[in-house]
């Protein structure tokens, strides 16, 4: 026996079992094959034995040469293995039906933007446009043209997140991306701005980036009236509810005029009657139409802004804010289906 010959053997075993290993379509013939390359009795074990035939100094090289065949062998017994046991005939014999099939697990979308899709439907299905806009914002689009002066306390730094650019912030609101639409196109306009806002705020009821829903309807004759009924039909839509107590009450934004909060009626734990505020809308000023070059004379309008996470809350019964942005599964699987 020398180095040579052993090296030739190696050679053709290996051939031999690559070959062989490519026939092999189900569990008996894979054992065989093991039996026939790596058994007692295989040609592998054979040369193994001829080893010490060999001089001393080519025993260390032989015997690598050969651990190495035997190392293929096994990857390829493995591998088909692994093969087998998804695709064979003799696990098609063995196949159960009436066993329950494996669920694969699927992702699925976030609560905040499952409910974020229920309003815009409604909303789509008034006939609102879906308009998108920058989270990255100027001063001019989300403050001046809003009618909010430089005073104002929402424009402090402690509200807002301002960008190196002193002149660059990230958006407070989706106004801006109404602004920018009314400076693209004519009236009538009839348009929903849904979408990432951002203030300065972090505490149990407030996390510094949040979802908002903004809403904006510009044409002749557009009266509260028009308002009333387009919230009211949204409220009772989303939640379901045709006999929704609905509650106007007057408030203020630099934006609109007159303004109103929206509250709706709810009962607490103890089955107290109570209101909660829900959205803030209003009549747009005349201010907000001339810088957006819209003549306040011709045209009036109407807008309403709410937040995603309120809504979110109030209709899968959530308390505490911060679970929707802890990523833990166990909150989150539990609105998979919702
Ligand atoms: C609130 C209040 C509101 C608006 C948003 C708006 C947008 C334009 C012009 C005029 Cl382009 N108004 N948006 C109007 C009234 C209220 O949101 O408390 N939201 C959570």
């Amino acid at each position: 026996m020398s180095v040579d010959k052993l090296k030739k053997d190696l050679d053709k075993v290996l051939d031999e079992a690559l070959k062989l290993i490519t026939n092999v379509n189900n569990h008996t013939d894979l054992e065989n094959f093991r039996v026939q390359f790596l058994g007692k009795k295989s040609i592998l074990n054979g040369l193994m034995k001829s080893l010490s035939d060999l001089a001393p100094e080519d025993k260390a090289k032989a015997g690598k040469d050969l651990n190495l065949v035997k190392k293929k062998i096994n990857d390829f017994i493995n591998d088909k293995k692994i093969s087998l046991d998804v695709t064979t005939d003799d696990n098609l014999d063995a196949f159960d039906s009436s066993m329950p099939g494996k669920l694969s697990s699927l992702g699925s979308l976030h609560p905040i933007t499952k409910i974020m899709n229920e309003a815009i439907d409604i909303f789509q299905s008034l006939k609102f446009e879906y308009v998108d806009g920058p989270e990255v914002e100027d001063e001019f689009h989300n403050f001046t043209a809003l009618n909010i002066p430089e005073s104002h306390p929402a424009r402090a730094m402690h509200d807002t997140f301002y960008l190196e650019n002193k002149n660059l912030l990230l958006r407070t609101h989706t106004s801006s991306v109404q602004i920018r639409t009314m400076s693209k196109k004519r009236p009538p306009l009839r348009i929903i701005a849904p979408g990432k806002v951002y203030r300065k705020d972090s505490d149990i009821t407030h996390t510094p980036m949040f979802h908002q829903i903004e809403g904006l309807y510009i044409d002749e004759n557009v009266s509260f009236a028009n308002l009333k009924s387009t919230i009211n039909i949204f409220l009772k839509s989303f939640f379901e509810k045709d006999d929704l107590k609905i509650r106007f009450r007057p408030s203020y934004f630099p934006f609109t005029e007159p303004s109103a909060e929206v509250d709706i009626e709810y009962f607490d734990n103890k089955g107290n009657k109570k209101w909660l505020e829900i959205l803030g809308c209003g009549m747009v000023h005349p201010n907000v139409l001339t810088m957006a070059n819209i003549d306040c004379e011709k045209y009036s309008g109407y807008a309403f802004g709410l937040g995603v996470e309120r809504l979110a809350m109030l209709k899968l019964g959530i308390t505490d804010l911060r679970l929707f942005y802890e990523n833990d599964l166990r909150f989150l699987k539990q609105f998979q289906r919702v």
